[in-house]
Order: structure tokens, then sequence, then C-alpha cells
């Protein structure tokens, strides 16, 4: 992709409420599926976004509203699908599963991520609220954005106030996250702050400002408790 290319495709994420989260030229290791074509991809980038970044474009959107299950996946598979194939990618999608792609692996090679004590990976700028959604694969040898140069914000963490936010200590620093203890709250106290979104991740000192506002967290937190 020449730098034209490039900037026209950074607009046509940001208009659509993505983010462009980095890239990598893929290893053996790293388990990239072959591209349609039968070759090793030279490139994955990875597309992500944040709370108030992808929720206004994609309330505006008809599957917002159509009632129909995953509304923010399909609009995610329709969306960057066409944008892929204007730029000649192939994408690949976190929800596409089981068996998952390792997404988390791969945004950890992207940089700026560490692994929370909760499982979710938390980035220095976007802080615990960055959604995955997309990886899109070229044959090409593409620039990837500069890798950012930290072990990530959770490393230097000394106080992690994410591991004391949890009202039933569902999140423990050598045991993870404990899902049916996180569920049976959630299903018994309708009434819940984490209905609008987990305490642990709005107890993190990193950046707020990409947090989902009140009707975003309750979605997600609706998608969530519906998936398990
Ligand atoms: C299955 C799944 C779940 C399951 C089980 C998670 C688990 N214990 O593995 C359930 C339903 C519980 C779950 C919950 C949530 N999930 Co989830 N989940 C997935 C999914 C679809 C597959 C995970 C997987 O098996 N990957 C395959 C393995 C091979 O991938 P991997 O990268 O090598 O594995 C990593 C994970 O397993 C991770 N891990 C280990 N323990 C846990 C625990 C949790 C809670 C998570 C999130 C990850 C995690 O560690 C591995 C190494 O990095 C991924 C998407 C994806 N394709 O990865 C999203 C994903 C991991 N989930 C995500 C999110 C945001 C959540 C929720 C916060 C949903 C919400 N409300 O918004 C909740 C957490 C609940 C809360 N308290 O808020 C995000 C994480 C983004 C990030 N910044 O890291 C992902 C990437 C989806 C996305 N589109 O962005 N999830
Ligand atoms: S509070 Fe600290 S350890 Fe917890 S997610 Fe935020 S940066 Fe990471
Ligand atoms: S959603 Fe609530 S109950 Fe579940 S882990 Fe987060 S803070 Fe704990």
């Amino acid at each position: 992709m020449n730098a034209p290319a490039a900037s026209r495709f950074s607009e046509k994420l940001v208009a659509a409420g993505f983010l462009l989260v980095g890239g990598f030229q893929p290893e053996e290791t790293d388990h990239v599926p072959e591209t349609g074509g039968g070759s090793a991809p030279k490139t994955l980038l990875i597309v992500g976004s944040t709370g108030p970044g992808l929720w206004p474009t994609f309330k505006a959107a008809p599957e917002a509203e159509d009632g129909k299950p995953d509304p923010m996946d399909r609009y995610t598979r329709r969306v960057l699908s066409e944008l892929a194939a204007d730029f000649d990618f192939e994408p690949l999608f976190p929800f596409d599963g089981p068996p998952y792609h390792p997404f988390q692996k791969w945004a950890l090679k992207c940089g700026g991520f560490s692994q929370s004590p909760f499982g979710l990976l938390t980035h220095i700028i976007y802080g615990p609220w960055a959604g995955l959604r997309a990886a899109l694969l070229s044959a090409d040898d593409l620039d990837i954005p500069t890798r950012l140069d930290t072990p990530g914000p959770c490393v230097t963490c000394k106080e992690k106030p994410c591991l004391t936010a949890c009202p039933v200590d569902a999140i423990q620093l050598d045991t993870g996250y404990d899902i049916p203890r996180c569920l049976e709250y959630l299903g018994s106290t309708p009434d819940a702050g984490c209905w609008t979104g987990c305490r642990a991740r709005k107890a993190c000192p990193i950046d707020q400002s990409h947090a989902p506002d009140a009707a975003n967290g309750r979605f997600h937190m609706k998608s969530f408790v519906g998936f398990v």
C-alpha cells in the first residue's frame, strides 16, 4: 500500500468507528492462517475500537436496530469486510469460532498492551477499554505502525486497583477471573454498577476517557452474559 492509500484506509477506518491498533510480520509460531490464495501472509494488522469511538457509528447502522442477534459483530463483519476488499486485505474476526483465533496474543505482539490480572489486555493509551475487532491479512510486506516501546501499563502498576474493585472478589491475582462467581452476582443483582461495565475496568487509572457510556456498557455486559 502506498502512502496515499494508507492514509485513505486510515480515514475510512476511523469514519466507521474503528482504529488501527498495530501490526506485525507473522511468524509460524503466531498461528496465522494462510490467505485464501494459499500463501503465508506477510503482514497482519489489528483493528480495534474504544467505547466512545465505535458506539455512535454502530448506533447509526441498520444492524443496531434490526432485532437480530449479535448486532455489533454483524456491523463489524459487514463494514470491515468491505474495507478489507477495497484495500486488498483478507479479514479474520475474533468472534468466529470456536476454535477462536488468538487475538489477544496477536494484540500483544503489536505492543502497548499488557495482560491485566483479570484477563483483558490493558493498553498504554486506551486503558482497559480497547476491543479487538479484526485482523487484516496481506500477502504483501506492508509498512506497519511503529511498535509502542513499552511493556504495557500493568507491569509497572503498583497499586493494581482493579484487584480490589470487584464487589464479590471474582478477580484475584493468583487465580485470575472467576467467571461463575461474576455471573452469579450479575444475575442476582440487577441494579449492580457492573451492569454498565465491569468495576475492575472502571477502577483502572489508565485513561478512562475511552470507557463506554452507560448504555454502551450495558449493551456489552448483556452480550457477555448472553454469550456464556
Ligand atoms: C471466549 C471469550 C470469552 C469467554 C471466556 C474467556 C476466557 N476465560 O478465555 C467469556 C464469555 C467469559 C468472556 C468474557 C469477556 N470477554 Co471475552 N472473549 C472470548 C473470545 C471470543 C475467545 C477467547 C479465546 O478462547 N481465545 C483463543 C485463545 C487461543 O486466544 P489467546 O489470545 O491465545 O488467549 C488469551 C485469552 O484466553 C486470555 N485470557 C485468559 N483468561 C481470560 C479471561 C478473560 C475474561 C479474558 C477476556 C481473556 C482471558 O489469555 C490468553 C493469552 O493472552 C475472545 C476473542 C478472541 N478471538 O480471542 C474474547 C475477548 C478476549 N473478550 C473480550 C472482552 C472485552 C470480554 C468481556 C470484558 C466482555 C464485555 N463485557 O465487554 C468479558 C469479561 C467479563 C467482565 N467481567 O467484564 C475482548 C478482550 C479485549 C482486550 N482488550 O483484551 C476479546 C478479545 C473480544 C474482543 N472482540 O475484543 N470472553
Ligand atoms: S489497574 Fe493496573 S494492573 Fe489493573 S488493569 Fe489497570 S494498569 Fe493493569
Ligand atoms: S463485572 Fe462486576 S462482578 Fe463481574 S468481575 Fe467485574 S466487578 Fe466483579
